[in-house]
């Protein structure tokens, strides 16, 4: 059976959501991130990038949140979490995804869980970098109601964990980001969301 190894609020939210929205069997071992949990030598044998999401599989270990999505969606085709691959639109929800993870991730994380934290002029300059990527979404990638347009994908769930963590640091502003801030609503009123997110331990916010 799969394994998701996960953190609650963290990005692993976006992998635990695709698997929730396929419907597919699945285990949840929780990392403490505070604890240190990700850099026991228990875990460093399963990702020794010693961070979550990693996702135990029977050919072995994935990590990424971008290809557990993907590996997840494939695994239950009947979901519709991915458009048609291979095709177009699929390489350009990658394209979104990628953005996220490889650009936007690193720069909301550096503001948010930077450690030690950022002060003064370096925060200033390093959350307006962040909200930067966050207005390349909202004004040029974003396309609706869904970020890939009408379809569901999993790259809706993964773009919810960092709107979610800016609502949750009062930056999601609603004149700045209004499609986001729609999107995110839309995101946490899916069931599958809701009860990824219970299974965590949170609520939509
Ligand atoms: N690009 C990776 C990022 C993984 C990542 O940085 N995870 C964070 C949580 S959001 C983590 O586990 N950090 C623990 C640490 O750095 O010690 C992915 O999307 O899977």
């Amino acid at each position: 059976m799969l394994k998701l190894y996960y953190s609650p609020g963290a990005c692993a939210m976006a992998s635990h959501f695709a698997l929730e929205e396929a419907g597919v069997e699945y285990e949840l071992v929780k990392i403490d991130l505070r604890k240190g949990e990700q850099r026991t030598p228990e875990y460093l044998a399963i990702n020794p990038a010693g961070v979550t999401p990693a996702l135990a599989t029977d050919q072995g270990v994935l990590t990424e949140n971008l290809v557990i999505m993907t590996h997840v969606a494939r695994a239950s085709p009947d979901a519709g979490l991915t458009p048609e691959e291979p095709g177009f639109d699929f390489d350009r929800m990658q394209s979104f995804s990628g953005f996220l993870g490889a650009s936007l991730h690193p720069a909301i994380g550096a503001v948010l869980f930077g450690k030690p934290p950022l002060e003064g002029e370096a925060r200033a300059a390093a959350l307006e970098k962040a909200l930067g990527k966050y207005d390349v979404v909202e004004q040029h990638l974003l396309r609706g109601p869904w970020a890939m347009g009408d379809q569901y994908t999993v790259a809706d769930g993964y773009l919810s964990v960092f709107t979610r963590w800016l609502r949750q640091a009062d930056l999601l502003d609603k004149d700045r980001y209004p499609k986001l801030n729609a999107h995110l609503n839309l995101v946490q009123a899916r069931p599958a969301v809701v009860r990824a997110l219970h299974m965590e331990g949170l609520e939509p916010v």
